[in-house]
């Protein structure tokens, strides 16, 4: 290896090992890598999948990549042997901004498991030159920037393909780039990127994020969702998204052309999946194009609905797209009479207004066109797939009960344990050995350790070191201070109400007013939160300003921050998640129950040996019923209340709000004197007036039980011995949760790869 890594460095810059920058031998472990996947064999089996998604949050690509290729421990000690640390090497690649949440991650983790697993399944999206933005603090507010990611060189590979997309008023010609998803020990795939060359990123103003929603040929790959609160940037999303699809359908139909295969069969070739609603255009883009290839319609019909599997990510009804007919006719008309005779297929199997994809108001449901003209439609938890199926679905559930199947999601445990948590990692290996690593399940075997008090000591030391390198982390790179020795709370996700981020607040304020009376925590409390909030969403960014507020309130009270410490991370990525989850004590997993469909970063906190303290929600139920009730804090109302107060409209915040002075009061700190003397008055007191007036995500109804409980919790904690035997349980039964086992089912249940 040193040879091979010692020519590319003499080639490219005339150095070797000894005498060459970080900067240069990250660039040769890069080509290093690229030329070890040239010499694996693309995966093949008799169908392949292509997942399309708007979204692949992948994270830096090489030390997973060294992982993957077998190499990461022989380069780690020859880059040591040579004074070099393959740390600081890390640190020069920039992490692709292609992703934004759970739902971009996901399709990362799936892409991992579908190449180990050697399935031949490709992901396709889209190259944002600017991605999703890059979040600022400036004022105790968020501040949107650009953030430019491509490095050069790269992991994109410039494949000089390129398709002709036709929109109405013009036609543009496409350019694909591929990043190679190589899996662990075996199996090669492509993520193909699809970008277009007039793309300008001059037109971006200054370092923020507004440009000219109109110019299509300048802006199409700039970033991962603009803002879409206007028609100009509803209609951009539109033109992402057919490019999006039209490039998908023109890959596979080259592919399936170039492999001889008959397009009649194409299903039984080629599986797409839809990721979320985003893609959803591939399914008219597809007829059309199939009876462009001379295959007539009703045909063309069959094979498109045998083709497509659809995955729903949510049921929040924002994010169910629902695009205005003339918005689609203003882009891509000729798709317009292939919807219209969809809608009229459907209107002739049912008469229900639900489950039709034209509506009243001349919208099309994009959710419902996938339902009706795919073979599958799943759920990603199984309390979410359940309400699916009896509520929010229940119509189409009604139609089509075989198409509907849950699959709860999974976590690659090479980048979210092996990668992220090297010592927690080769601990388990000596306690137990490496079959976990092809097969997660195995954890299970740390079970027998569970009365050891030796093994139990080591966790509790791990924990420690991975407290410690968060807090060099935090040091180094937002220049703040935190204490190990304290408990780490962490709620790390995109920042949306129904997540409550707004709840962990009120804790917080709740206790600032309790140790101002006099109440001391035994061991000091730090509580982390790391959460970008849509540039649009008002009230997100208000949630944002208070905690900023409230961190720099008790930064600034020499008694409240001997005991207790905020931090927000700026700019919440996947590679500061990789230096959070590993030092997280208590996973905050408090979603109003029935609204996070699933969730990850629970799993990956579990993994890592944290507890969670969580609501009946999304893969929580998962978590609860494999760990038992002692390993976990559950607390707040079930779903089915939930549900049923949404529709009995008898949730009344106020009431709540008034009836309670400990509600009150916390509440209260929000706009309070001390809070408006540093942050801006007009956000804090729009904050509060949401909370205890509407307050739509039901954050006061739990926040008794939650103050409860995590009260509880943080008691437990004392007990130090007690605390490892439920980080333990947590590790050892986190193995169903590997994206290996959620990729076997879809492969079993749905794609049929092989
Ligand atoms: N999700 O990240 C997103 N974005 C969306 O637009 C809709 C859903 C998340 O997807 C994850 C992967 O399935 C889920 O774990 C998470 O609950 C959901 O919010």
């Amino acid at each position: 290896m040193l040879t091979k890594l010692n020519n590319l460095l003499q080639l490219q810059f005339k150095k070797n090992i000894d005498t060459c920058t970080n900067e240069e031998l990250y660039i040769a472990l890069l080509m290093l890598v690229k030329s070890l996947s040239n010499n694996r064999t693309v995966t093949v089996t008799k169908r392949k999948l292509y997942y399309i998604s708007a979204e692949f949050l992948i994270g830096k690509l090489l030390s997973n990549n060294l992982i993957n290729l077998g190499i990461y421990d022989e380069i780690n000690d020859l880059l040591k042997k040579h004074g070099k640390n393959l740390t600081d090497i890390e640190e020069i690649e920039l992490e692709p901004s292609l992703g934004n949440g759970g739902l971009g991650r996901l399709a990362a983790c799936f892409l991992d498991s579908i190449a180990t697993l050697e399935l031949s399944g490709d992901g396709v999206g889209l190259n944002y030159h600017l991605g999703l933005f890059k979040q600022k603090f400036e004022n105790h507010l968020q501040k949107e920037t650009k953030n430019e990611w491509i490095q050069n060189p790269s992991w994109l590979n410039d494949t000089k393909i390129g398709f002709d997309v036709q929109f109405k008023d013009f036609t543009l010609h496409s350019h694909l780039y591929d990043i190679d998803v190589l899996g662990y020990n075996h199996g090669l795939n492509k993520l193909h990127l699809f970008d277009l060359d007039s793309v300008d990123e001059n037109i971006v103003q200054g370092d923020g994020i507004s440009f000219d929603l109109t110019d299509i040929k300048r802006n199409l790959t700039l970033f991962l969702y603009p803002d879409d609160s206007t028609r100009e940037g509803q209609i951009l999303r539109i033109y992402q998204q057919y490019f999006m699809v039209s490039n998908a359908a023109q890959l596979i139909l080259m592919e399936e052309k170039a492999k001889g295969h008959d397009l009649r069969k194409l299903h039984e070739y080629v599986c797409v999946q839809i990721n979320d609603t985003h893609p959803s255009l591939v399914i008219p883009e597809l007829i059309w194009r199939l009876t462009n290839e001379g295959i007539n319609f009703d045909e063309a019909v069959h094979i498109v609905t045998n083709t497509c599997a659809y995955t729903n990510h949510t049921i929040l009804a924002e994010a169910l797209e629902k695009w205005p007919m003339d918005y689609l006719q203003q882009v891509v008309p000729h798709l317009i009479p292939i919807i219209q005779k969809l809608n009229d297929i459907v209107a002739q199997k049912s008469d229900n207004e639900q489950v039709q994809i034209i509506d009243k108001e001349n919208r099309v449901h994009m959710a419902n066109m996938d339902i009706h003209f795919g073979y599958s439609i799943n759920g990603v938890a199984s309390l979410h797939t359940d309400i699916l199926k009896q509520s929010e679905l229940h119509s189409f559930y009604e139609l089509y009960p075989e198409k509907f199947n849950n699959k709860t999601n999974g976590i690659t445990f090479r980048r979210w344990l092996i990668h992220c948590n090297h010592e927690l990692s080769q601990y388990i290996t000596s306690l137990i050995g490496d079959d976990f690593k092809q097969d997660a399940m195995k954890l299970e075997n740390l079970m027998q350790f569970i009365n050891d008090e030796k093994v139990l000591n080591h966790l509790l030391q791990i924990k420690m070191n991975s407290k410690k390198d968060l807090a060099t982390y935090l040091k180094h790179t937002m220049n703040v201070t935190i204490n190990p020795d304290s408990i780490f709370d962490i709620q790390i996700k995109r920042l949306h109400e129904y997540k409550r981020q707004q709840m962990n607040l009120l804790y917080i304020t709740h206790l600032i007013l309790r140790i101002r009376q006099g109440y001391r925590p035994t061991t000091p409390i730090t509580f982390l939160f790391g959460a970008k909030a849509a540039p649009a969403y008002v009230i997100a960014k208000d949630i944002i300003h208070a905690i900023l507020c409230v961190q720099e309130i008790i930064a600034n009270d020499p008694v409240l921050s001997k005991y207790i410490q905020v931090v927000m991370i700026e700019n919440y990525n996947v590679t500061n998640a990789e230096k959070l989850i590993p030092a997280c004590d208590i996973s905050e997993q408090i979603s109003l129950a029935s609204k996070e469909a699933s969730g990850t970063g629970n799993m990956k906190m579990m993994l890592n040996g944290a507890v969670t303290i969580g609501t009946e929600d999304g893969a929580n139920v998962e978590i609860h019923e494999l760990v038992g009730d002692d390993n976990i804090y559950i607390f707040g109302e079930s779903s089915s209340n939930v549900i049923n107060h949404y529709a009995n409209h008898d949730y009344n915040a106020n009431a709540y709000y008034t009836n309670d002075n400990e509600i009150k009061a916390a509440v209260d700190f929000i706009n309070s004197p001390e809070m408006a003397a540093i942050g801006q008055i007009d956000n804090l007191n729009r904050l509060h007036h949401e909370l205890c007036t509407k307050d739509w995500f039901m954050t006061l109804l739990d926040l008794k039980s939650y103050i409860q409980t995590k009260d509880k919790a943080f008691a437990d904690y004392e007990d130090r011995l007690k605390w490892a035997k439920m980080s333990l349980t947590n590790i050892a039964k986190a193995g169903y949760f590997s994206s290996d086992r959620t990729i076997s089912e879809y492969n079993h249940d749905i794609w049929k790869l092989n």
